[in-house]
């Protein structure tokens, strides 16, 4: 039997096993291809970018590894970006930082910034056809080397990245306008202390300052959309950061923005599948960062867990797929860079299609009667249920390869040809 034969014979099989539960499979296929993942593009170059105006990464941001091959030009990262998307079934976007400008080798300071210095990226989106998220770049940068940026104590320190949003949030509009779909801009930034503050308010008080500075210009959300990000800890500012989950969720309602609910961000044994029923509450859209916190790490590369799948879960279940905007966010420079790409995304992917193949009638029925046992029982039974053969199916209608390793040889042809002769 051809391998074609193989796949579509196991999928007329499985959606009988669904059909038996009330699942319509073929629906929840139709419905898993509307939805877009943006990949960030720093997984491609280490969080690298091409400005090349910080000896260190900083930020608290750490990507460890040094496996051969990683993109060190724009035309690279975007070769790359495609040869894995060429891998992931859908229609998906691209998330971009500010210190991934293009400015034909001038030195362009962050606060001047226009949309020009990414027109090229803009014209291979559009190319490509995917959309395009934007991220003001907070890090990496002489004036961020004290750990502070929006909250610093210095007017003009804060200026700079005052304008720094400002002309991103301008970036971000003249890409959604020009590709006809809102651009996420996202605002994270590192600041914080590494030991006990004795002021907690100054800081915040700055914060919220500098961002109502940021967002003073109305821009119309059809093009873009701004969104904020909190953080527990990161390196080097373990004992408080200003922009805590208490502070932007406050921002994020009391000013009608998106709340950025990134998974490696909360005590680890908190989890954002369960904020977001919480948040969505409150506010009208939000942003997740999909990412696997490893003890201090909080950017593993994307695998099918668990929380992955109830963060699926939470998505399909309430309908939130049109209110919640999915990006991945994850560095692994240990493996091939590719294949990182291809894995976070096809997990999410996954995770989303066994939320969509789930009996939900059934299960909401169990909890209604208030049979906890069947409710139990059914969640672990649906667990071995064939949706394996349904993702094959998915792929190979999706024109990408199907099977446990037919990407990886793709991946790894690349890496023979193209990768391990970047040296
Ligand atoms: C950092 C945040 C932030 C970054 C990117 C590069 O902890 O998660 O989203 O990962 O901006
Ligand atoms: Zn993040």
């Amino acid at each position: 039997m051809s391998n074609d034969a193989r796949v579509e014979r196991a999928y007329a099989l499985a959606k009988d096993a669904y059909a038996e539960l009330g699942v319509d499979v073929d629906r929840a296929c139709a419905q898993l291809a509307t939805v877009p993942i943006s990949l960030h593009c720093w997984q491609g170059d280490d969080v690298g970018g091409f400005e090349r105006v910080a000896d260190e990464l900083g930020g608290g941001l750490a990507v460890t590894g040094n496996y051969p091959g990683k993109a060190r030009t724009p035309d690279e990262l975007r070769a790359d970006f495609c040869r894995a998307v060429s891998l992931i079934p859908g229609r998906h976007r691209m998330n971009l930082h500010a210190c991934y400008a293009e400015t034909g080798g001038q030195r362009v300071a962050r606060n001047e910034l226009t949309p020009a210095h990414f027109q090229t990226w803009i014209d291979w989106a559009r190319e490509q056809q995917l959309g395009m998220d934007f991220n003001p770049t907070y890090f990496a940068h002489p004036l961020a080397a004290d750990g502070f940026t929006l909250s610093h104590q210095d007017p003009g320190i804060r200026q700079f990245w005052i304008e720094h949003g400002i002309v991103c949030r301008r970036i971000g509009a003249a890409i959604g306008q020009a590709l006809g779909s809102p651009c996420v801009t996202n605002v994270w930034i590192p600041d914080g202390f590494k030991d006990t503050p004795v002021d907690r308010r100054a800081p915040r008080a700055r914060l919220r300052e500098a961002l109502d500075a940021i967002f003073a210009e109305p821009i119309d959300p059809r093009w873009n959309l701004d969104a904020v990000e909190a953080k527990l800890f990161g390196i080097g500012s373990e004992s408080y950061t200003v922009g805590s989950h208490e502070f932007y969720l406050g921002y994020a309602v009391a000013k009608g923005k998106l709340l950025c609910l990134d998974a490696g961000h909360f005590h680890p044994t908190e989890v954002i599948s369960d904020k977001i029923s919480s948040v969505l509450l409150f506010l009208e859209e939000i942003l997740l960062h999909v990412s696997r916190g490893v003890r201090w790490d909080s950017d593993h590369v994307v695998t099918l867990t668990d929380e992955l799948r109830a963060i699926a879960q939470e998505l399909v279940r309430d309908d939130h797929l049109r209110r919640v905007h999915i990006g991945l966010d994850f560095f692994d420079a240990s493996i091939n860079r590719v294949a990182a790409w291809v894995i976070g995304a096809r997990s999410m992917l996954k995770a989303l299609l066994l939320a969509l193949l789930d009996p939900l009638d059934r299960l909401r029925d169990c909890e209604g009667r208030g049979d906890f046992t069947a409710r139990l029982a059914l969640q672990e039974d649906l667990k071995t249920l064939p949706a394996g053969a349904v993702w094959d199916y998915y792929c190979l209608q999706a024109g990408v390869p199907v099977g446990p390793t037919a990407w990886l040889n793709d991946v790894k042809r690349y890496e023979s040809e193209v990768l391990s002769q970047r040296r």
